[in-house]
């Protein structure tokens, strides 16, 4: 194995194929060091380094690295020609702000190129007032912020760009027949001439002794039932729920290839460029809702409006950057994109701040001749302030959330769980425990149900059952002790045998039959609103989470209720595309949250942490599995066994149960 790889993989970091190849020749060079490299991974929180952190590594550290445009789906021109910005300006212009925010995530003085960038803390940073003009921060006329673009500009183009960025041919070249070799799986041959059969990933076929199936050694459950407690009695509530939204119920209609000749390639952008426009038109409508949005204009129509008319634009987030004086925002709809400026000293700069790309915003302002929408107000979509209460239930009815089982894994908290079914089952310490066992109707489980397998490289040796059908026949067996009045209803996860892109319809039935056989089970996709009683609990695994995470500074895995709250602000359940979160190419947004929920439940990240927001309970049902070997080395400080009960009456949590002492 090459000398670059065994030293990574001895430092527990893993580098992908297409990685390799971004970078093997820089160190060969000994353009950078191992230690260098392993930093950086670790400011990214990721001991997989792939082919995007290695290009961001290069481009850190002022080292050629391929460069991708970005593409916009939906709209049709840009606005505000009158301030031209050339590929390469913009290259540049994103390259330094990444430089910026890779300082700051590491939070020390790092050197690049030559520059030396000092920055504090985990704020992103602000530190670029030497590229600016020298005016004052207060100073925010139509000429200075124009001016203060240009300069941006003017001051980091440094006018060989086309040579800096220049990507040497080979090094596709070596990638191309890699990736030939990877894709065709078939007889290649070596140089002795021999013909080596590869497998579909490229390695050689070996031939073995014939496999020896082992006797499990692991259980299934299939011998744990519990008998109920024989003194307890439940109370008789009438069930009444409803599925009000699986994303299985909706008919989508796939873009058709243009002619017999058109390319999958192009039905996916157009699929994209569809999802876009629904998000679009869906969260358009909820922000026209808000009474202060008036005038909305297109942005095509902008060069049409007076320059003294207020007006507001509605559009997608495609760029945002911070400057000493603002914040500057490329906004799109489906007509053009233009530039955003909103000041540093308006109300709505902390929520413009940690606004994710591709969420949809609106902007009230005023339309400069220069190309540039100066905003005065910023809105996100959000939920109303006050709503109407819901008419009071009969009697009392509890639900109770859980999430992220991980059965499967090694560090399944099998002892707690069993203990949790115990108490299902009657077997309490307290009156108060008694009164909610008896009117528990209802047990929600927002994914992660099992461990996989696969998810993440060596997941293999995490794995006490090794194997996915095992997994979900364990699962069943333990759920078959929840007692039959209790309906359960079960969503997948990113660990689930499912579609590992979101919205994720279902559990493949092949894999999972084992929980579609329970009979107290309603399967349902991720996300999904179930109605009990008449309210309305919105159901998400929740890797959306991950991405609020990684763009707003400040926030964390360690209080998800924050990153949820954003999340509900903008309306969307992962906004961001090409980030952490995979999005599945559906030509409707299934993610945009319609309706305002009563109760937003979403696992995923592990800890507990329950917080209510204009009277919605925004709950993280934490986890059963205790912390994992990778989990350790991301600092990730999981809260298993803490089980949140909710009245349904108020859709909100009213006890947290506690089981980590089994844990
Ligand atoms: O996610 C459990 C936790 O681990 C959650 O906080 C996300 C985090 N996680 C999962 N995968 C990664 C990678 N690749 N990098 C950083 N953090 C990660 P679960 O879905 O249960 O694995
Ligand atoms: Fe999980
Ligand atoms: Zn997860």
């Amino acid at each position: 194995m090459d000398e670059f790889v065994k030293s990574l993989i001895k430092n527990n970091y893993l580098l992908t194929p297409a990685a390799y190849y971004i970078l093997v020749e820089h160190f060969k060079r000994g353009e950078f060091s191992l230690a260098e490299l392993i930093k950086f991974a670790k400011s990214r929180r990721t001991f997989i380094i792939d082919d995007v952190i290695a290009t961001d590594f290069l481009k850190v550290k002022g080292l050629e690295a391929p460069v991708e445009e970005k593409v916009s789906f939906i709209s049709t021109g840009e606005v505000g020609q009158e301030v031209p910005e050339s590929h390469e300006e913009q290259i540049i212009a994103e390259e330094t702000q990444k430089k910026e925010q890779f300082s700051a995530e590491i939070g020390e003085e790092v050197e690049i190129s030559g520059e030396s960038v000092s920055v504090e803390g985990s704020s992103i940073s602000t530190g670029t007032s030497d590229e600016m003009p020298s005016s004052s921060s207060s100073d925010v006329s139509e000429e200075g912020i124009i001016e203060e673009i240009s300069e941006r500009r003017s001051s980091i183009s440094t006018g060989n760009e086309a040579q800096e960025f220049e990507v040497p041919e080979d090094v596709f070249g070596v990638i191309e027949e890699q990736q030939e070799l990877l894709s065709n799986g078939n007889g290649e041959e070596n140089n002795n001439g021999e013909t080596v059969v590869l497998t579909k990933y490229g390695l050689p076929m070996v031939y073995g002794p014939e496999e020896i199936i082992e006797e499990k050694e692991y259980s299934v459950y299939e011998d744990f039932i519990i008998e109920p407690n024989p003194n307890f009695t439940y109370a008789q509530i009438e069930p009444d729920y409803e599925v009000k939204f699986d994303v299985r119920h909706v008919k989508l209609k796939p873009p058709k290839p243009k002619n017999a000749n058109g390319k999958e390639g192009e039905i996916i952008v157009e699929a994209y460029a569809s999802l876009f426009r629904s998000r679009l038109k869906k969260l358009r409508r909820i922000l026209r809702e808000n009474p202060e949005i008036k005038t909305v204009v297109d942005i095509a129509k902008l060069k049409y409006v007076k320059g003294d008319e207020e007006v507001t634009i509605i559009g997608l987030v495609n760029d945002k950057r911070e400057t000493n004086k603002g914040l500057i925002f490329e906004i799109e709809d489906q007509t053009g994109r233009v530039k955003v400026f909103l000041p540093k000293d308006s109300e709505d700069y902390r929520d413009a701040f940690k606004v994710l790309p591709d969420a949809v915003v609106a902007f009230k302002g005023f339309y400069s001749k220069k190309g540039i929408f100066f905003a005065n107000k910023f809105y996100l979509p959000d939920v109303p302030l006050y709503r109407k209460q819901k008419p009071p239930l009969e009697e009392k009815v509890y639900a109770i959330l859980i999430s992220d089982i991980h059965v499967g894994s090694r560090e399944f908290c099998e002892k707690a769980f069993m203990k949790f079914l115990e108490w299902l089952n009657g077997h309490v310490e307290t009156k108060e425990e008694e009164e909610i066992v008896s009117r528990t109707k209802y047990l929600i489980i927002a994914g992660d149900v099992v461990d996989g397998i696969g998810v993440y490289p060596g997941q293999y040796s995490d794995l006490i059952i090794p194997d996915i059908f095992d997994q979900y026949e364990a699962l069943a067996n333990l759920l078959a002790n929840v007692p039959k009045h209790i309906t359960m209803f079960i969503g997948p996860g990113n660990h689930d045998a499912a579609r590992p892109a979101i919205p994720q319809p279902e559990f493949y039935e092949e894999y999972a039959k084992p929980i579609y056989k329970l009979k107290n089970a309603v399967i349902i996709s991720n996300p999904a609103v179930i109605r009990l009683h008449g309210r309305d609990f919105l159901i998400a695994h929740g890797r959306g989470i991950e991405d609020v995470v990684s763009f707003v500074p400040g926030l964390t895995h360690h209080k998800p209720g924050l990153p949820m709250v954003e999340l509900l602000k903008m309306r969307h359940l992962a906004p961001t595309f090409g980030g952490k979160v995979p999005i599945a190419p559906d030509p409707e947004d299934l993610l945009v949250i319609e309706e305002v929920p009563d109760l937003v439940q979403m696992g995923h990240v592990h800890v507990y942490d329950a917080v209510v927001y204009r009277g919605i309970q925004l709950v993280n049902s934490a986890t059963w599995q205790a912390q994992t070997e990778f989990q350790k080395m991301v600092n990730i400080v999981p809260t298993p066994g803490k089980v949140p009960v909710v009245d349904v009456e108020s859709a909100k949590v009213v006890k947290v149960l506690d089981f980590s002492r089994w844990c």
